[in-house]
């Protein structure tokens, strides 16, 4: 017979005990994080199966930044919208498969305390050969009065003003990682109870660790600075912490997951003909810089930190260098050679 080991807290359970230490806590954060897990169980259920059904393969339009759209980004995107909508926290969203924000504008959404920026499936180029894929999402307390529908100021803030953020990866099991400004936490989905269940309490980023990610195709793409380093990367010795390792899913969930558990660094940068690079600021970098500087790591664009940054466009780019404080720092030495 399978018992559950009540040891073990589920995501539920977790955010509850949360609250209890928190003087004038509403719960509406807890909440909203398990709406957003809820969204999380649908969306792995169709991602195990993706092979299997229908589901797989391009939806046949083009989203907003021009790249193709998978079916199960938008089966993601409307599960994640259906439960924000549905819950009794969430004002308003702004997703990559969505040109514009949305305020949502029943009453009790329009007297709801947060917004939430999402990528409701990233990395999804890699949902046809089988290899994890993710969910990113940031919270930020409305600026707008409740009662009102939210507006561009609610969704365009500054990463720093998050409340928290994380990440869900589907991977060879289903992991929900979220932080608050407490701390961050790791939930592993027990399929036999279908429930996330406390696995990584209290995860920090080592120092230092010996993988480094990046995308070596653009290498020619970098700007000097960023060649340097990744040379420097590929020279290391046991003498000064190395040597190093490679190691790019394409994934950036999958990659900065593992570098967070395991210490390294990961690198979107800036490219001669894509100075912004690829990843988006509101909801690929920002949710991530947020979650590695609370467990110890940093984040930066290459000359600022990421979470600095004020958003002019919902859909802006940056450049994106994370991890490890120690190799962080490392970088910095070389980016600072470049002004
Ligand atoms: P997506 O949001 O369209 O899936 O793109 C984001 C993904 C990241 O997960 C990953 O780090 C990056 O694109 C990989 O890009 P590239 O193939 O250019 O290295
Ligand atoms: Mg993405």
């Amino acid at each position: 017979m399978n018992t559950v080991n009540r040891q073990v807290l589920t995501l539920d359970e977790y955010t509850i005990q949360q609250l209890r230490g928190i003087p004038g806590a509403t719960g509406e954060l807890s909440s909203l994080l398990r709406d957003i897990g809820l969204a999380a169980k649908r969306i792995n259920v169709e991602v195990n199966k993706a092979g299997l059904v229908d589901i797989l393969g391009d939806a046949g339009s083009i989203n907003v930044q021009g790249e193709d759209v998978k079916k199960l980004d938008i089966y993601a995107n409307n599960q994640l919208m259906g439960v924000l909508q549905h819950g009794i926290s969430c004002a308003g969203i702004a997703s990559e498969e969505l040109d514009e924000f949305i305020a949502f504008d029943d009453e009790v959404s329009k007297n709801s305390k947060y917004v939430v920026l999402f990528d409701p499936l990233d990395g999804s180029g890699n949902i046809d050969v089988n290899i994890s894929i993710g969910t990113i999402f940031g919270v930020y307390r409305r600026v707008t009065e409740r009662g009102s529908k939210v507006t561009e100021e609610d969704i365009l803030q500054p990463g720093v003003r998050q409340v928290a953020a994380g990440y869900i990866v589907y991977g060879s099991s289903t992991m929900l990682v979220y932080a608050t400004r407490r701390g961050v936490n790791g939930f592993t989905l027990d399929p036999s109870i279908g429930e996330f269940c406390l696995s990584h309490p209290d995860i920090k980023c080592p120092e230092y660790g010996k993988i480094y990610s990046v995308n070596h195709g653009n290498f020619f793409k970098y700007t000097h600075g960023v060649r340097e380093y990744i040379n420097n990367c590929q020279k290391k010795t046991k003498e000064d912490g190395g040597p190093y390792t490679q190691r790019y899913i394409g994934s950036m969930v999958a990659d900065v997951h593992r570098n967070l558990l395991k210490g390294g660094i990961f690198m979107y940068p800036g490219l001669a003909d894509k100075p912004g690079g690829k990843l988006r600021l509101l909801y690929e970098c920002n949710p991530f810089a947020f979650i590695v500087e609370v467990a110890g790591g940093k984040a930066t664009d290459g000359t600022q930190r990421i979470l600095d940054i004020h958003p002019t466009e919902l859909h802006q780019r940056s450049p994106l260098f994370i991890g490890s404080k120690g190799m962080m720092n490392e970088l910095e030495t070389y980016m600072m050679k470049e002004k």
